[in-house]
């Protein structure tokens, strides 16, 4: 009989590869807590194209913060699917969405979500818990929003929100944790998304 690992919690690696080449994928985070966010999208993003994404078929984009995660991620991925000429910025008439600085490394231009359907999204966000209420309304309604998302759509939105207790544990979720490095979620966010967007396809 085979050894049993100790560690209970955890992702056990896919036994079939998975290709993601020609699909269309859609990153929307929030910029609230950008220390763990930055390092999140860009696991996911270096995932996604090992597993043959093509950078130009991922299309990121921000909202301020994970509050705006659903509402943004309906809209993406409607305008996506009904491929019409019109821009994203046409669609979502909120010119915040679209505010992502110059500088960032990950962001791209709206108008390219009009260039096809997605085959998943990613929702990523950082919730810290503070000393109200407050955490715990947004986590609920985020997370009540994002699958609604995909149901209703009928595109995978893969959870990529971090709801903790301190900035520790986020950092470390991130692969960025002072203590210690911890292990980047973000990469098994872009995992999730490449898997569930072939499978989604053969589910059709
Ligand atoms: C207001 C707020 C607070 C206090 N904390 C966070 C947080 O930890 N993570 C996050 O993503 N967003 C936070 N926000 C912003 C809300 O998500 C939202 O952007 C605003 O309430 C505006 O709707």
């Amino acid at each position: 009989m085979a050894a049993i690992d100790p560690t209970v919690k955890g992702l056990k690696p896919s036994t079939e590869q998975y290709n993601g080449a020609g699909e269309r994928f859609l990153i929307v985070h929030a910029r609230w807590n950008d220390q763990v966010i930055t390092p999140l999208v860009q696991g996911a993003v270096d995932t996604m194209i090992k597993m043959g994404v093509s950078r130009d078929n991922i299309v990121i984009e921000t909202v301020p913060g994970s509050y705006e995660l659903p509402m943004a991620c309906s809209r993406l991925i409607a305008a996506s699917q009904i491929q019409a000429s019109a821009t994203a910025s046409d669609l979502m008439g909120a010119s915040t969405l679209l505010d992502a600085p110059a500088s960032a490394p990950t962001s791209a231009p709206s108008s390219s979500v009009s260039k096809g359907p997605f085959a998943a999204a990613i929702a990523v966000g950082v919730l810290i818990k503070g000393s109200t209420q407050h955490f715990e309304y947004i986590s609920d309604a985020v997370t009540h929003g994002l699958m609604r998302v995909q149901l209703d759509t009928g595109v995978p939105v893969v959870y990529g929100v971090l709801n903790c207790n301190t900035d520790e544990q986020a950092l470390q979720r991130a692969g960025v944790g002072k203590e210690t490095k911890g292990h980047n979620h973000g990469e098994d966010w872009g995992a999730a998304a490449v898997e569930l967007g072939v499978k989604t396809k053969r589910w059709a």
